[in-house]
């Protein structure tokens, strides 16, 4: 690193010193080389551009022209009543309420239009229209088709028989669609949740019905002039998180796994190591695995081996950034080569022929370091193009998918004579196990009793478990990368906090080394350590990517259903985080965690500070009405602390505080407590 502090003091421009940046040496390094090479980074916009203060506390409102009206907080808080006001009336609550909601909408319009193009994909190749995709997992075709009231059998001559896969797959894809803009009754996947949670949303009136409507209504209802009552401006919010979470992102999930098939554990290496100089090194980014298994198909064909090697390279390395690595990483074990501030490094290394990107996380700045090397930098989808001349738009069909994705691959192989001298790839990488599907993770806890959850549920009852954890979302360059998830993540571990991980928090656990079975006994607990070495399992779990959030909502639900830890996901000693929080994606999956019953802490910071009735809305009477609430601490020990200390409250409340030897149950007891 003294190379970088070198090179630091050379330049004019104003830099971010790498080892401030991250505390992942290949970021470090590639940032290091940044400054030699003089590409500006996002670590260096970062420390360049402030952030505006009053809109980091949420009360700055610019959705009319009367405005924008800034509401700051008075020096020394607010004595007696609060009279700020927008030009409008507006207050601090209803602005930062506003905002937030607008968060929550954007959030969920992101993951649910991810969700809608994977109903649509599906719906076309279950009506023979898109030849690249089918069903390669019929088991989870038919485990989901009862959500959707179709059924998997029929009735002829009394004679029970299973219906035509593709039968269903036409029938769960037409009604699939239709969660989206139904025009009446609530999502048909509410029914997955706990019964008292479905109460609860009954009571609160927040059931959700189509996913678009709930959006449209967050928009109506944030205009000016609308709903100006925090509370009830929080009650559309929490239904479109809903709507997110319970719907589209998992009905997105369910169909991606019907298509391309369930995750199930597999290893795989990671970080910007996996880049390979004597290789056509492909980079896919975004978030829609429609694109990247596609790809994979197309660069994985002897074919395009064939071709990389008629043109001088050994073969061809693929390898994802942010969600799209999850996806490829999950169900293909390709390796991811970073999370979302490692993007622009993966081309500063000089041996990125293409990145091909689509939807989500994809900074603009992409093209202005692609144009400092031979990297071909392609978009693929309608929605997401960019302004900068020197990117190719190639725009991906699911109609001619494999087509699209042998051109793409063909375009980096013919670019690899163009590569420069100036390669550099750091050698780090990591190994990880990851593809801990709902299903595989029963498979793997079941113990003696494969395919229950009840093992989990009994460690968490006996002491070696203390509880779960959530430790999900992405980086943020306000903060050291990498920093908060991996400190967080080993204080929950040594805690004896079993973690299960998604977006670029997962990339990140892989990267450091926790999503391997050796890590248990280097950092959890003696418990947790004990329970991860009997069943071979990493103490963190790779779940998925931001879709795949559902996933933990459906595995809270299982231990739930499994017995022994109340009747509702609010009763579970678990907690969720997003340490590095950026997105509006992350506030809705918070939202709808929150409003699951869900103790969910964010770090950084919450634009709601300059509202502080708001924020109590927000921390306290949520947890009244759904049993869980939000909470933020940047410090991730405090962190930890905040979460384990809300594990103890519901371990106390189930009566399991206390550390209790192991009982062995027999039939009685495990049908006193409803397990069949
Ligand atoms: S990619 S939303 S930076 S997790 Fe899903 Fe990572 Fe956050 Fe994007």
């Amino acid at each position: 690193m003294a190379e970088a502090t070198k090179a630091k003091e050379v330049k004019a421009r104003k830099v971010a010193d790498p080892l401030e940046a991250s505390i992942e040496p290949a970021t470090q390094q590639m940032q290091a080389r940044a400054i030699e090479l003089d590409i500006e980074t996002v670590f260096d916009r970062a420390v360049t551009m402030k952030p505006c203060a009053i809109g980091m506390q949420g009360i700055c409102c610019k959705i009319c022209a009367m405005g924008p009206c800034r509401l700051p907080l008075p020096k020394g808080g607010i004595q007696g009543e609060d009279t700020r006001k927008g030009i409008c009336g507006a207050t601090a609550n209803t602005i930062a309420a506003r905002n937030w909601v607008r968060m929550i909408a954007g959030g969920a319009a992101a993951h649910s239009d991810h969700g809608r193009g994977v109903a649509e994909t599906f719906l076309a190749a279950a009506r023979k229209q898109a030849p690249d995709y089918s069903v390669k997992d019929p088991a989870r075709l038919i485990q989901i088709a009862p959500y959707f009231d179709v059924a998997t059998t029929v009735e002829e001559d009394g004679v029970t028989k299973d219906r035509d896969i593709d039968e269903i797959a036409l029938e769960v894809a037409e009604t699939a669609i239709r969660e989206w803009g139904k025009p009446e009754l609530t999502a048909k996947y509410l029914k997955r949740a706990p019964k008292p949670l479905q109460e609860k949303w009954k009571k609160q009136g927040v059931e959700p019905r189509a996913v678009d409507r709930e959006i449209v209504e967050c928009m109506h209802r944030t205009l000016m002039g609308v709903d100006q009552d925090y509370k009830n401006l929080m009650k559309q919010g929490a239904r479109t998180a809903l709507a997110d979470g319970w719907c589209g992102s998992m009905i997105g999930t369910d169909l991606q796994d019907v298509m391309f098939g369930s995750p199930s554990p597999l290893q795989a290496e990671s970080n910007l190591g996996v880049m390979k100089e004597d290789h056509v090194n492909i980079i896919v980014h975004g978030h829609e695995p429609l694109l990247s298994e596609m790809i994979i198909a197309a660069a994985q064909s002897q074919e395009m081996i064939d071709y990389a090697v008629e043109k001088g390279a050994k073969g061809i390395q693929l390898a994802g950034i942010c969600c799209t690595a999850n996806e490829m990483l999950q169900r293909h074990g390709v390796p991811p080569a970073g999370n979302f501030l490692q993007q622009e490094f993966a081309i500063i290394t000089g041996a990125c022929e293409a990145m091909v990107v689509d939807v989500q996380c994809i900074m603009q700045n992409l093209a202005n370091v692609a144009k400092c090397f031979h990297t071909k930098l392609i978009t693929t989808h309608k929605i997401a193009k960019m302004e900068q001349d020197n990117v190719i738009h190639i725009e991906f069909n699911e109609h001619y998918a494999s087509e699209d994705a042998r051109r793409i691959v063909k375009m980096a192989i013919d670019n690899y004579e163009n590569r420069g001298a100036e390669v550099m790839i750091p050698r780090h990488k990591g190994t990880q196990v990851a593809g801990f599907g709902v299903e595989s993770i029963k498979y793997h806890l079941g113990g003696s009793f494969r395919g229950n959850w009840y093992t989990l549920n009994d460690n968490i009852i006996n002491g070696r478990i203390r509880g779960v954890a959530g430790v999900v979302g992405c980086n943020n360059a306000r903060t050291k990368h990498n920093e908060e998830h991996i400190t967080l993540i080993k204080e929950l571990l040594k805690n004896d906090v079993l973690v299960v991980v998604t977006g670029c928090s997962a990339i990140a656990a892989g990267v450091h080394g926790l999503l391997t079975p050796e890590s248990a006994a280097v950092y959890c607990g003696p418990g947790l350590a004990e329970v991860c070495e009997t069943v071979g399992i990493p103490p963190v779990l790779h779940v998925g990517s931001c879709v795949d959030n559902s996933r933990i909502l459906l595995a809270l639900t299982e231990m739930v259903n499994a017995g022994g830890l109340g009747d509702d996901i609010s009763d579970l000693p678990g907690a969720g985080s997003a340490p590095e929080w950026m997105s509006e994606k992350a506030i809705a999956i918070g939202q709808y965690f929150v409003s699951s019953g869900v103790y969910t802490v964010f770090g950084y910071h919450l634009p709601i500070e300059g509202a502080p009735v708001f924020k109590d809305h927000l921390y306290k009477d949520m947890e009244e009405m759904y049993g869980g609430m939000w909470d933020c601490e940047p410090d991730p020990i405090k962190h930890a602390h905040l979460m384990i200390a809300h594990i103890d409250k519901k371990r106390k409340a189930l009566g399991i505080d206390k550390a209790r030897d192991r009982v062995l149950m027999d039939m009685a007891d495990r049908q006193a407590l409803g397990i069949e």
